[in-house]
């Protein structure tokens, strides 16, 4: 009908994220591990003892499922970081939560692993 234009070059160009923001310094930010493609932060508002984000650098990946079609090896890797995250930090034994959909909660849309560790509530999903 023409009213919609093409969308992926403004995609393209869209707003960073807020945790490239962190990554870039624009915002600060707890950086507390990093490898070549990922980073770990501390959540802005902790929800356990531990809560540490950990996220691809990549922003290509809204959410898990994509990123676990897109780049296995790269999920593979937060989820190493996740356990190092909690044995540095924790006593090792650690919760991952990946909210995944507006409807579940998520409100970042640049895949994140939450680590929560000590002290949790038995049955909370958060
Ligand atoms: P989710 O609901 O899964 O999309 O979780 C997003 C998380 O990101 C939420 O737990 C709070 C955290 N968060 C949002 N903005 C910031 C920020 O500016 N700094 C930090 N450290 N965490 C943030």
């Amino acid at each position: 009908s023409g009213l919609n234009p093409p969308t992926t070059r403004l995609d393209s160009m869209s707003e960073p994220t807020v945790f490239t923001r962190i990554l870039n310094g624009e915002i600060p930010g707890e950086i507390v591990a990093q490898t070549e493609r990922v980073f770990a932060i501390t959540d802005i508002a902790p929800q356990a003892p531990l809560h540490v984000l950990v996220i691809p650098k990549t922003e290509q990946y809204m959410n898990v499922a994509e990123l676990a079609a897109g780049d296995p090896s790269l999920l593979a890797e937060v989820i190493e970081v996740a356990n190092g995250v909690a044995a540095e930090k924790a006593d090792g034994e650690f919760r991952l939560i990946f909210n995944t959909g507006a409807g579940a909660g998520q409100t970042v849309f640049h895949v994140h692993a939450h680590v929560l560790a000590g002290d949790l509530e038995e049955k909370s999903l958060v």
